[in-house]
């Protein structure tokens, strides 16, 4: 799943496809490279990024939507928003990402009606305040306990245990050392029945563990990649999809037979 974030302040692009032509080439580009999925948010989730308006978000998201109408993959839109699900939903997208695991009033229903698939993911508080001191007693018990409500809500709603993805939500209220060990325990994940995803790409906790700065964290970003898929995770949300593609190649040609 290749990243396009239309945002000025993303957390590790910033903002360099927030013009909507720049967007619509990094898009293409992310095609080319050789991705299956393309998530398209309008709102940055980083730590400590301010909310923008709804009109904002589908200022910034639904143009983009309709320009890749024609895109030979699905289109995942990355928002906690139901309004901007319903509207990403109707302008061409497939695949809704909420890192809220459709908790805001109307989400459920606004994915239920439709046919698309969705990613619920973990996070622990708002992204103003999450990095502030997490605490957990075991965080996969926690993080599993709830993403399991989450999927029970979401087939209570109607939508097919076949049409959701979970996903730990890496960084999103979690220390490095929680990070690590929701990755050595993600194969624990897959026991819920739905497909696993994971996002590490570029994220904070590898510039805690490499000392570098966002810019520098391709090559880490990809060992964390791999390290998800022998964990267990079935999709990777990546910035570098043709490195890790690259990358996947040389695992799979030894790992899967
Ligand atoms: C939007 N977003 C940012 N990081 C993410 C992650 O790790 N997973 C998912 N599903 N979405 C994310």
């Amino acid at each position: 799943m290749g990243v396009v974030n239309v945002t000025p302040d993303s957390f590790s692009d910033g903002g360099r496809f927030f013009n909507p032509d720049a967007a619509l080439a990094h898009a293409r580009k992310l095609v080319a490279d050789g991705a299956d999925i393309l998530d398209i948010g309008g709102e940055s989730t980083r730590p400590g990024a301010a909310p923008v308006s709804e009109d904002e978000e589908l200022g910034r998201v639904v143009p983009l939507l309709k320009s890749l109408r024609d895109a030979p993959l699905p289109i995942s839109v990355d928002t906690r928003r139901p309004r901007v699900m319903r509207e990403a939903l109707a302008a061409g997208a497939s695949l809704i990402n909420d890192v809220e695991a459709l908790e805001a009033p109307g989400a459920l229903e606004a994915v239920a009606l439709a046919d698309c698939g969705v990613c619920l993911m973990h996070k622990k508080g708002d992204p103003a305040t999450m990095q502030r001191d997490p605490q957990y007693a075991d965080v996969v018990a926690e993080v599993k306990g709830y993403l399991a409500a989450r999927i029970a809500a979401a087939e209570q709603a109607g939508i097919a245990r076949d049409r959701i993805a979970i996903d730990p939500g890496f960084g999103f209220g979690k220390t490095p050392a929680h990070n690590l060990e929701l990755l050595r325990r993600l194969d624990e994940f897959r026991s819920l029945g739905v497909a696993v995803a994971a996002g590490w790409s570029r994220k904070s906790t590898l510039g805690v563990i490499t000392g570098k700065p966002v810019e520098q964290r391709l090559a880490a970003s990809i060992a964390a990649a791999l390290l998800s898929v022998q964990h267990g995770a079935h999709i990777l949300r990546v910035h570098d999809v043709a490195e890790t593609r690259d990358a996947l190649a040389v695992w799979q040609a030894l790992c899967e037979r």
